[in-house]
Order: structure tokens, then C-alpha cells, then sequence
């Protein structure tokens, strides 16, 4: 095996540019590559959305004398109805499968995965780089569906039929036909990757590294591969159908010609439910691996942990139906579907009982990732409770496709993608790219993020709540909402305090990347496999493979010490301080 490695590391020495960074066969490589697309395509998603706000709190029509309602400005109505319509479609499209999955899964699980796991690299290289070059091409198709003629994709990003089906109902033709092709490419990507994460955590394990010694954050990958594999397979199979519906005069979801538009909606849910724990698992995952850490004790109910997960995501699978309630599907089976919504909440407030059980008693300290850790938790709470209320087929006849529901999904989404994704970059940055962040900065950006979201998202549930509804260009046409205008302005307002709270972020990640102090090998004492080896991280991973002892969450030494080894490498347990 050192043997290889050496081969392998002269290899790499005199590898050109081209093959060392852009067609990369590194895990850690395309971990990084996925990194910085996702933080782009985060770019396009978010202006997009501030676009959005802009319309709905100046609308071209706002009612002078209306309360305290401003007349309409210069920046009134300068977004046109059919492209307001694209804006959001692609906001959500975009947020959801290029900056939620190739943030959490694509950077963090191809650069983590195999090292925590102790392997050298991903068990198909090859493969996984192709997954980076199919998901940039699907982000091109994706962007380019605003440059064609007839514009971009309108119909949200449920792609809901009829109105996806037929391109006489949006009039976009090419546009809504790159983002099927788009999504499609999407969903290839990550059957490769997701091929690639179980395989290497199947066969590549270090010796000693049993299954129920895996770092959380492998199994949270890992559920999240199951539970994307499991699922889109119906969805692209109805991808296809909507696409020959679109291109060659087919019906399947045309009532018109025979066909169902109700089925598209159970085929996009089947899969949009699980989807949306793909997304959850991972950004939950980093928040395992962070409470420990800054804790300096193990996780509590490691196994519980992990049959918890599996139970929700085999009931994943069995709640789709709830997003259709007032669909008019068959009323009896409104009630089923009610009982699993309701039942998935029993194993979230499990894992969330382990973590207040991890802290609890723990030497707390409040580094920048463990407040990224716990500002994830609770905000996903909020957006878990809100979940019961939509489940609950009465109430979500008010609620649904209001602002409340859009409320609910982003304390869902948000946490999971952003404040989980930034807890995972504060925290492995330093493995990454052999810097610290900066702490001062880190915190006034946590501090700046979480009140402006919350600023962002409260009022939006007071909307939903007074019946504004989602996907709706101009708020003013309807008179029972323009006593709530200010509202929709405070948002707005709040938004744009939220987007300036990032400038610290973007400071903060180049400033440390080139000029930040130097990181060593285990900064924060951690005892997972990826600390483990050294900073930079040689391009085998690890001169030779450790063997595993013990699990990794065995944080009883003080916290301070100098010359922490992970423990899980020693082979007796390392004596309690
Ligand atoms: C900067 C923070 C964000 C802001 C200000 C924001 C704002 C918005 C707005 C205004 C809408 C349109 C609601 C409507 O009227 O229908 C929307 C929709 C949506 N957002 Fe966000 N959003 C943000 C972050 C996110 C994130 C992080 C995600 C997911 C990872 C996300 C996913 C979605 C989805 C799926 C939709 C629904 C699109 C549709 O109706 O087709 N958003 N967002
Ligand atoms: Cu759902």
C-alpha cells in the first residue's frame, strides 16, 4: 500500500494543471469544485429571490393612501409578470438541486467521505469526476434556458402539469425544456456520486472501521444517497414523459388527451419528500460531528441516532400525499398520509433529544462552527413544528399555498443548506485549505445571518396566516392584502440586511484561504479519521492507513491539549481526565 501511495504522490507531481485541478480524479479536488459551483449557483438562486422580494413589497400598483403604503417608486413593476414567474421557478430550482446538494453531498461528502472512512479515494475516481462535469453541465442548461427564446422555466419548481406539460400555457418552449434536461443531467450526477459514496463506504473502510464506527456524518451521507437513488428513479421516468409531452405531442399528463396531471404531482412528491431530507441529512450530519467536538463529550445515542434516521427515512417514502391535500386525490387518503407526517416528527425529536443530551453537562465552547451547530438545530425546529401544522389536513386547507407554507420550507431548507452548510465550512475549512477562519468575523457573520433570517421569515408566517398567497406577482390586486403591504416590506428590508451579513462571510473565506493563519494538522481536538492525517492533506490521504480501535466520539480528555491524538487509534481507551 506506502508503496502505491509514493508511486501515486510523484505521479500526481508531475500531473499538469488541466489534469490536477480541472479534470481532477481527486476526491478532495472535486470536493472543492463542488464547492465553489454551489457557491456560485447560491449567488444566481439568492439574487434571484432579492429580485422577487423587490416586486413584492413595490409593486407597480401599490395603493396610494393605503395606510402607510408609499406611492409607487422608480423601482416599481421593473420585473415583468412572466419573468417574475421564471425568477422564482428558478430560485427555488437552483437553491434546491445546485446549491443544497452539491453543497452538503457533493463538496462535503466527496471531500470527507473517504477520508473519514480511511480510505485513499472514492472507490470509482473516475466516476466521481464525471458526476462534477455532468452536474456543471446541467447548471449550464439551467442557465442557459434564460437566453433562449421564449424564456426560462415558469411553472415553479414542482413543474406542476398542465402548465409544464403544454408550452401553450406558459408560452415557453425551450426554456422549460433545457430545465427538464437540466434536472435530468442533475439527477445523473448524483446516481453517480451517490454509486461512489455507498460503494466506498461498503468496501473501502479502514481496517478496525466497522459500520457502527463510522463518523455520523458517513452515515448521514450515505441515507441521503439511499434515499436519492430510491427515489428519482419515478421521477426522471416522469421527467421523460413530461419532456415527450412538451416535445412530440404525447398526453401522459394532458387531461385533454386522455392523460393526468395529478400524476405528475404523486410522481414529483414521491420523490420531492425524501429530497428534502437529502438535503437535511447531511447539513444535520456536520452538526453531529461539530456538537461533540465543542462539547468534549461522545454524541449521546450514536445508534439511536442512526436507527432514527432510518425510520424517517423509510416513512420518507410514505408521506408524499400530504403536499397534495386540497389536489382533489381521493379524500380517504388524506388520513393515512396525515399519520405518517405526524409519526416522521416522532424520529427528528428523537435526534434532537441526543443532541440536547450530548450538551447537556458539556464543556461548552461557542467557536464559530458550534454556534453554526446549534443555530442549525433550532431554527430547523421551528421549521419542523410549523411541518405539523401543513400536515394536519384542516389546517393546511387555510394554509396551503400560502406564505406560510414558503415560511415553513425555508426554516426547513435554509438551516439545513445554509446554517448547516456553514457550521461544515467553518469547521473542516481548516482540512480544507490548510487556513483558520476568522473567529471575529465568523460570529458577527453567525449573529448577522440568524436575526436577519428570522427578521426574513417570522412576518412571512403573519402573511400565510392572513391568506397571502405564494407565487403571486403583485399583492396589491387583492384588496384583503394591502393592510399587510408593510409587511411585505419589512421583509424585503430584512432580506437585503440578511444579503449585506454575508459580505463578512465572502471576507472572511478568501481573506483566511490566502492570508489566513496557518491551520494544524487537528485544530479544534477532534477524534474522527479526517484529523488524523496532515494539513495539507497528501493526495493519498493518509501515509499509512490507520487502524481503528475504538469509535469516534470519545472526547473525555481536557480540552486543551497540546498533543491530542484521535483516540479511536490507540488501543487502549485513553485514560478519563
Ligand atoms: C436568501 C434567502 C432566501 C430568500 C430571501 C428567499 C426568498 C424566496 C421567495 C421570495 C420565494 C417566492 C415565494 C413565492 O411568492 O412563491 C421563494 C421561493 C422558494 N425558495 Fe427561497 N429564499 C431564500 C433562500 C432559499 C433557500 C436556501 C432555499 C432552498 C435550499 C430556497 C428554496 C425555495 C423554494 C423551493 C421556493 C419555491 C419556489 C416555487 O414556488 O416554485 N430558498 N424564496
Ligand atoms: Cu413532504
Amino acid at each position: 500500500m506506502a508503496e502505491q501511495a509514493t508511486s501515486e504522490v510523484q505521479h500526481t507531481e508531475q500531473m499538469s494543471f488541466v489534469r490536477k485541478y480541472i479534470f481532477s480524479v481527486d476526491h478532495k479536488v472535486i470536493g472543492k469544485q463542488y464547492l465553489f459551483l454551489s457557491l456560485f449557483m447560491a449567488l444566481v438562486a439568492g439574487t434571484m429571490a432579492y429580485y422577487v422580494r423587490w416586486q413584492l413589497a413595490w409593486p407597480e400598483t401599490a395603493v396610494p393612501g393605503a395606510g402607510w403604503i408609499p406611492e409607487p417608486t422608480a423601482f416599481s413593476g421593473i420585473i415583468p409578470p412572466e419573468f417574475y414567474n421564471a425568477l422564482v421557478t428558478m430560485h427555488g430550482t437552483i437553491m434546491v438541486f445546485f446549491v443544497g446538494m452539491p453543497l452538503l453531498l457533493g463538496a462535503f461528502g466527496n471531500y470527507l467521505l473517504p477520508l473519514m472512512v480511511g480510505a485513499r479515494d472514492m472507490a470509482f475516481p473516475r466516476l466521481n469526476m464525471m458526476s462534477f462535469w455532468t452536474i456543471f453541465t446541467a447548471s449550464l442548461c439551467m442557465i442557459a434556458s434564460f437566453f433562449v427564446e421564449g424564456g426560462s422555466a415558469a411553472a415553479g419548481w414542482t413543474g406542476y402539469a398542465p402548465l409544464s406539460a403544454d408550452p401553450i400555457y406558459t408560452g415557453v418552449t425551450w426554456g422549460l425544456n433545457l430545465w427538464i434536461i437540466g434536472l435530468a443531467l442533475e439527477f445523473t450526477s448524483f446516481l453517480m456520486g451517490g454509486i461512489n459514496f455507498l460503494t466506498t463506504t461498503v468496501t473501502m473502510r479502514a481496517p478496525g472501521m466497522t459500520m457502527l464506527r463510522l463518523p455520523l456524518m458517513v452515515w448521514m451521507q450515505i441515507t441521503a444517497a439511499v434515499l436519492f437513488m430510491l427515489s428519482v428513479g419515478p421521477l426522471v421516468a416522469g421527467a421523460i414523459l413530461l419532456l415527450l409531452d412538451r416535445t412530440v405531442g404525447t398526453g401522459f399528463f394532458l387531461p385533454g388527451k386522455g392523460g393526468d396531471p395529478l400524476l405528475w404531482q404523486h410522481l414529483f412528491w414521491f420523490f420531492g419528500h425524501p429530497e428534502v431530507y437529502v438535503v437535511l441529512l447531511p447539513g444535520i450530519g456536520a452538526v453531529m460531528e461539530i456538537l461533540p467536538v465543542f462539547s468534549r463529550k461522545p454524541i449521546f445515542g450514536y445508534r439511536t441516532i442512526i436507527w432514527s434516521t432510518m425510520v424517517a427515512g423509510v416513512l420518507s417514502f410514505l408521506v408524499w400525499a400530504h403536499h397534495m391535500y386540497v389536489s382533489g386525490m381521493d379524500p380517504n387518503l388524506v388520513m393515512p398520509f396525515s399519520i405518517t407526517t405526524i409519526l416522521i416528527s416522532v424520529p427528528f425529536a428523537v435526534i434532537i433529544f441526543a443532541f440536547m443530551a450530548t450538551l447537556w453537562g458539556g464543556s461548552i465552547e461557542f467557536k464559530t462552527p458550534m454556534l453554526y451547530a446549534i443555530g442549525t438545530v433550532t431554527t430547523f425546529i421551528i421549521g419542523g413544528v410549523t411541518g405539523i401544522f401543513n400536515g394536519s389536513p384542516p389546517v393546511d386547507i387555510f394554509i396551503h399555498d400560502t406564505y406560510f407554507v414558503v415560511s415553513h420550507f425555508h426554516f426547513t431548507l435554509f438551516p439545513s443548506v445554509f446554517l448547516g452548510g456553514f457550521a461544515a465550512l467553518y469547521f473542516w475549512f481548516p482540512k480544507m485549505f490548510g487556513k483558520m477562519m476568522n473567529e471575529t468575523l465568523g460570529k458577527i457573520h453567525f449573529w448577522w445571518t440568524m436575526i436577519c433570517f428570522n427578521l426574513v421569515f417570522i412576518p412571512m408566517f403573519v402573511l400565510g396566516m392572513g391568506g397571502h398567497m405564494r407565487r403571486i406577482y403583485n399583492p396589491m390586486q387583492y384588496d384583503f392584502l394591502k393592510p399587510m403591504q408593510g409587511i411585505n416590506q419589512f421583509i424585503t428590508y430584512s432580506a437585503i440586511l440578511l444579503l449585506l451579513g454575508q459580505i463578512p462571510f465572502i471576507v472572511n473565506f478568501f481573506w483566511s484561504m490566502f492570508g489566513g493563519k496557518k491551520a494544524g494538522d487537528n485544530p479544534w481536538n477532534a477524534n474522527t479519521l479526517e484529523w488524523a492525517t496532515t494539513t495539507p492533506v497528501p493526495h493519498e490521504n493518509f501515509d499509512t492507513i490507520p487502524t481503528v480501535y475504538h469509535g469516534p466520539y470519545d472526547y473525555s480528555l481536557p480540552n486543551q491539549n497540546e498533543d491530542w491524538q484521535p483516540q479511536h487509534l490507540e488501543k487502549e481507551p485513553a485514560a478519563v481526565a
